[in-house]
Parts: structure tokens; C-alpha cells; sequence
């Protein structure tokens, strides 16, 4: 559907119609779409736009990335969907691998999400070859294959927008496991070593851009930067963020858009 430009919500459309494309080429889950919406609600809450508490937690997350001996990012079909060059250009200036690895797992998706990886430019993409495909016994469902040369043996995982159980198997396995969900009380947020509270279509870009400007940065320096970052107290400062912002618009910052009729 072509959205006209001056739609009031015309960028948002169109993020949306990419998501309903994606469920179409079975690269996006139906649940997919759902999800989706849920993030857009809490998206309203920051203003569509990048708060400083996120920088923070995606500048720890990148240092956490490039400091990592195996890093790997988790690839699903909304982030497949939404952000497909980025998310490889952000796995090759980190140095980490890239795994696809599904909740609503079939070989269908699994081949289409390869597809749109390698149009995006990705040169190995794990989780897509049964020869190296181990499980993880803490995982009750499908996403418990993964790849023995990728998520298997990671030291820290990136996940981007997902359910939280996850979450919970890898952290109990022993990894670290960064994720991005506008979600600040999902049991991914609460469960991750670092929570980064922002739309993945923001986040990822801009942590390129961080990448590119740690990588000078020896470990030691790394090391202090998530040394010092506490993902409790930083879910706590999103959460302040969120309700000041509600009650700034509460106390009188709304604006009536029927001022002007
Ligand atoms: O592709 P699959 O089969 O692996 O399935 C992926 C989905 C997303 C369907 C699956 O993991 C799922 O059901 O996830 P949930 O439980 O709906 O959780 C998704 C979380 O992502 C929610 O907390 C949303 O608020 C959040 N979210 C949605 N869109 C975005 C987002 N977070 C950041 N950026 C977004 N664009």
C-alpha cells in the first residue's frame, strides 16, 4: 500500500507495511505483528525519539560487544524485517557473528530470513544448517536450536525484541546477554545483563555509529564502562523517564492540536 508523504503518522506506516510484507514472505511471524504493535504503544511513551538513559545502555551494550572473545547477534524475523542491512553492518564493526534463531521456528522462515540476510550483504549467517545445530536443554521451545559454532558457544548474546525466556536459559547457561525491547518490565528487560529500552529501528543505527568510535578503546577501557553500569538502576531511570514524561504532558505540556481549527 503506498502511504501518502504528508500522513501525520506516515513514517510510522510505513515501518508497519514493512512488518505486514514480512509476514507475507513468512520472514515475520504472525505473532510478529502483535508484538510489533505492543512496541509502537510504548514507543508513544518516549516520544519516538532516543533518550539519553538509552545512549548509555547502547554505549555499554557496544562496549560490552567489541570487549566479548564470542560475541554473537540473535537475528528474528521482526529485526530480519525491520532493519536488515543494519543489523548485519552492526555484526561486522563488532566483530560478532550472526545467528537466526526462532520462537515460531519452520525451515520456510528460516530459509526466507537467510535470503534477506544475504541480500543485506551478511557473509556467514549461523542457525541455518542442521549439521551444526546443538540445544540448549534450558529452552523448553524451539528457539532451544541454535548453532554450536554461534549462540552455543557465545560469551555474550544480542537479542533484539523477543519473549523472555530465553532470555532467562542463556543468562542461566552462564552468558551475557544484551537486549533491545521497548519493553522496560518484559521479563527480557528485567532478566538481561544490559536492557537497552528503545526501538530497535533507532537503536541499531546508532550503535554502529558507537561502534565505530569504541573500537579505539582498549579492554581495559571497555571493561570500566560496563563495570560501571548497573541494568537495575538503568530499567529504574527508564522507568522515571517514562512516568515524567506522562506527567509533564499531564501537567499541562499536551498540546490541543484543535487550538489551531
Ligand atoms: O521471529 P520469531 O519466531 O522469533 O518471533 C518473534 C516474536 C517477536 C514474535 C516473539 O519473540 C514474541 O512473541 O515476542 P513478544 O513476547 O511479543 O515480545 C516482543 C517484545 O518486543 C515486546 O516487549 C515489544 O514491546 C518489543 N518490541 C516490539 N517492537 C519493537 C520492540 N522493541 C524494540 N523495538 C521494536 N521495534
Amino acid at each position: 500500500m503506498s502511504i501518502p508523504d504528508n500522513h501525520p503518522r506516515a513514517e510510522s506506516l510505513r515501518v508497519r507495511e514493512k512488518i505486514i510484507e514480512g509476514m507475507h514472505e513468512k520472514i515475520v511471524a504472525e505473532a510478529g505483528l502483535i508484538a510489533h504493535g505492543r512496541g509502537e504503544a510504548y514507543d508513544y511513551l518516549l516520544g519516538e525519539k532516543t533518550p539519553s538513559y538509552a545512549q548509555k545502555q547502547q554505549e555499554v551494550a557496544v562496549a560490552m560487544l567489541l570487549d566479548a572473545k564470542k560475541p554473537v547477534i540473535s537475528v528474528n524475523g521482526n529485526i530480519a524485517a525491520l532493519c536488515p542491512e543494519e543489523i548485519v553492518q552492526l555484526a561486522e564493526t563488532t566483530g560478532a557473528a550472526l545467528e537466526i534463531n526462532l520462537f515460531y521456528r519452520s525451515e520456510e522462515r528460516v530459509e526466507a530470513i537467510t535470503k534477506v540476510l544475504e541480500e543485506a550483504g551478511a557473509k556467514t549467517i549461523l542457525g541455518d544448517d542442521p549439521e551444526h545445530y546443538e540445544t540448549i536443554e534450558e529452552i523448553s521451545h524451539l528457539r532451544r536450536i541454535v548453532d554450536v559454532r554461534g549462540i552455543y558457544s557465545a560469551d555474550v548474546v544480542l537479542v533484539p525484541l523477543e519473549d523472555g525466556d530465553r532470555t532467562m536459559a542463556l543468562r542461566r547457561a552462564g552468558k551475557k546477554v544484551i537486549t533491545i525491547d521497548l519493553n522496560p518490565l518484559s521479563r527480557t528487560s528485567l532478566w538481561s545483563n544490559i536492557s537497552i529500552v528503545n526501538n530497535v529501528i533507532r537503536a541499531v543505527p546508532e550503535m554502529i555509529e558507537v561502534a565505530s568510535k569504541l573500537k579505539s578503546k582498549n579492554s581495559n577501557e571497555l571493561k570500566e564502562l560496563i563495570n560501571d553500569f548497573d541494568n537495575y538502576i538503568s530499567l529504574q531511570k527508564t522507568l522515571s523517564f517514562m512516568s515524567s514524561r506522562l506527567r509533564e504532558l499531564a501537567e499541562g505540556k499536551l498540546e490541543d492540536p484543535t487550538n489551531n481549527l
